[in-house]
């Protein structure tokens, strides 16, 4: 299964694994308490795997496009993994399926925590709207990610303070609504 931990507070080059001292691993289950959501497919097939058809009819993601994170094939490379690291939410799901390579999505947790969760290929991951996160590559410098969405694409980024966007607050109320 993918692996999370929650980060320590150094500020080191963020590509480090940043483990806690000792360790301090995080579970899939609370990961989906967050509203973090895992699946494990198969990179090599994803032209044609029936497994991932099926999360993209269930969930309706008719958008999909695919993304080269490294200097040769991301324009404005340093820029946009600047913006990627910067804590934001969006207005809409992050449907993230990575194909080759590896890397880390930082999401807070209820108390504010970071968690640091790495993908890997065949990991596909969907972060809720409104949780707070961010993404950097690891010190393979390299991943490949498909990208899904429900309908045209929006990848507007919402930097933290949120606290009054609409969907921050919504994500919020998931948690007081759950009993
Ligand atoms: C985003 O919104 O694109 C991110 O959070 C970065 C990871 S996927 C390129
Ligand atoms: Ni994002």
């Amino acid at each position: 299964a993918v692996e999370a931990w929650f980060m320590d507070e150094s500020d080191e080059d963020p590509r480090l694994p940043h483990h806690r001292k000792p360790e301090e691993l995080v579970p899939l289950d609370h990961l989906a308490e967050l509203g973090v959501l895992y699946w494990r497919l198969n990179p090599k097939d994803y032209e044609n795997d029936q497994q991932l058809r099926s999360i993209r009819e269930t969930r309706g993601y008719n958008y999909m496009d695919l993304l080269d994170i490294c200097p040769e094939k991301l324009e404005n490379y340093e820029e946009k993994l600047k913006n990627f690291y910067t804590e934001h939410i969006h207005a809409d799901e992050e449907i993230r399926y990575c194909l080759e390579g590896s890397g880390y999505f930082d999401v807070r947790d209820k108390n504010d925590r970071w968690i640091r969760i790495w993908i890997k290929a065949g990991d596909l991951i969907i972060l809720p709207a409104g949780i707070y996160h961010r993404f950097t590559l690891d010190t393979s410098n390299y991943v490949k990610l498909m990208r899904l969405f429900m309908g045209e694409p929006v990848w507007i980024s919402y930097n933290r303070p949120q606290e009054d966007h609409p969907a921050r607050k919504e994500y919020i109320e998931s948690f007081t609504k759950k009993v």
